[in-house]
């Protein structure tokens, strides 16, 4: 009797929590933008829409993006101590003795500011409507 109590109490409980859970700051996936800036070839920009699942981090949004779009390609290296280096993106790869490499930008929101975060795509962690700029540049 005591436990029927419990049991109905509990899942009584549960369901009034569970809303609460899936609505919390949005669970489930929303969407980034990714664009790929050629500043050194001036080739055309792509603009690219990417699920983003909440707090996920850049390096997951990518590799979904990749896995559902034959036209986005990426590859990385694994640093020892910062984690994955954007090496190419697209066939465009950085090259060292060139003193090219692909930089990480985000503009925060649809007309916001553009910032460079002093992280790599392992620990950036996108904000929805975030549009991430891939800049390949000179250093
Ligand atoms: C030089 C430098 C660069 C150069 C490296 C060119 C080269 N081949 O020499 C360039 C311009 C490419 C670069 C790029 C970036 N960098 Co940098 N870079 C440095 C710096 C100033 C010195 C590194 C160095 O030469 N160490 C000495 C050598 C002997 O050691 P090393 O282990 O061989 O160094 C290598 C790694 O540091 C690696 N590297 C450099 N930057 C980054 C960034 C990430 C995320 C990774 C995984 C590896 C990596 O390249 C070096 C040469 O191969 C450090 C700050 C510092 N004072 O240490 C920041 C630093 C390592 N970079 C940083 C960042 C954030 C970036 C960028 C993400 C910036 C951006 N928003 O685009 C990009 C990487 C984007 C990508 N493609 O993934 C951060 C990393 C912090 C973190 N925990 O993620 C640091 C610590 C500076 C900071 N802001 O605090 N970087
Ligand atoms: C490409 O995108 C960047 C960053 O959003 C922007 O500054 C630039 O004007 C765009 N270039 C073209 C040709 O659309
Ligand atoms: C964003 O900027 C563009 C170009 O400057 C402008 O035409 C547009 O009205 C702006 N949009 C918003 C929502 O501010
Ligand atoms: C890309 O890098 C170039 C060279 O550093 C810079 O002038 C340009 O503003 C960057 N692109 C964007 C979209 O910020």
């Amino acid at each position: 009797m005591m436990s029927m109590i419990m049991a109905s109490f509990l899942s009584a409980a549960l369901l009034l929590l569970v809303p609460g859970i899936l609505t919390e700051k949005g669970y489930g996936k929303k969407n980034i933008e990714l664009t790929i800036v050629n500043s050194i070839s001036n080739a055309p920009n792509e603009t690219y829409s990417a699920d983003i699942v909440f707090r996920g981090i850049l390096l997951g949004a990518m590799r979904r993006l990749q896995q559902t779009n034959a036209d986005f390609k990426f590859t990385y290296t694994e640093d020892l101590n910062y984690g994955p280096f954007l090496e190419s993106v697209n066939g465009v790869a950085g090259d060292n003795a060139e003193h090219t490499y692909w930089e990480l930008l985000v503009q925060i929101g649809k007309n916001g500011s553009v910032i460079r975060p002093d992280v790599g795509i392992g620990c950036y962690i996108p904000e929805p409507n975030d549009c991430i700029i891939l800049n390949f540049t000179k250093w």
